[in-house]
């Protein structure tokens, strides 16, 4: 039986290279995902913390955080469920900028971040340091709004989102790889979107 290859409209056109293998452009909207209830967090309880494997652990409260250097990221995002956006504009301050004042011990070589709401996700430290992680509060010039994760939310860009914790409330370095929620439910350990890396065994 003939079996008629493609579609009109966009799967006859050239693919976006800037498009995950497995991945599809969502334009029009902004899925919301995740696995506990939206908590509001007012930003005058608000704290971040970075501790673990450091010389100095270090809280800043929201005044603080927004008296370091500021540091952007613009371009796309990447979910397991197969949605990607591109264009995508957040500030706020680079992982960076937050090592450097704890100062990260030779023998740290993992973080596990976590949320205001007892969500973790695990990742690499290589994975959130030369400017490749954020902690962002503002996205395409407005506040995150509370269900994307305001008032503050990890970014890391490169890797499928759910590394990007919501409401984020501290990074803690680590020896020794610990799984965060979804790793510890079948999701991929680290999870890069150009290799495909959605479960465990991928
Ligand atoms: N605290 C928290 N952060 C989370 C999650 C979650 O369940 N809880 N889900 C992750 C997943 S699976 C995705 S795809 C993104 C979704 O972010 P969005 O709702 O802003 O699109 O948040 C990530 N961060
Ligand atoms: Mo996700």
């Amino acid at each position: 039986m003939p079996v008629t290859r493609g579609f009109a409209g966009r799967s006859s056109t050239a693919r976006d290279p800037r498009l995950p293998p497995g991945q599809y452009d969502a334009a029009d909207g902004w899925p919301v995902l995740h696995a506990e209830a939206t908590p509001s967090i007012r930003t005058d309880r608000w704290t971040f913390t970075v501790d673990g494997l450091v010389q100095s652990p270090t809280t800043w409260s929201w005044e603080e955080i927004h008296a370091l250097p500021g540091s952007r990221y613009e371009g796309a995002i990447h979910c397991v469920t197969t949605w990607s956006k591109f264009g995508m504009t957040f500030d706020g301050v680079s992982v960076d900028t937050l090592l450097e004042s704890a100062g990260p011990l030779d023998d740290a070589a993992f973080v596990l971040a976590r949320s205001h709401t007892g969500y973790t996700t695990n990742l690499p430290l290589e994975d959130v340091t030369g400017g490749k992680a954020w902690v962002v509060w503002n996205v395409n010039g407005t506040p995150l709004e509370a269900i994307h994760g305001g008032p503050a939310r990890l970014l890391v860009p490169h890797l499928y989102f759910w590394k990007s914790a919501k409401w984020v409330s501290g990074l803690k370095l680590l020896a020794q790889d610990q799984p965060g929620f979804w790793e510890r439910n079948g999701y991929h350990d680290r999870g890069d979107p150009w290799l495909e890396q959605r479960y465990q065994g991928d």
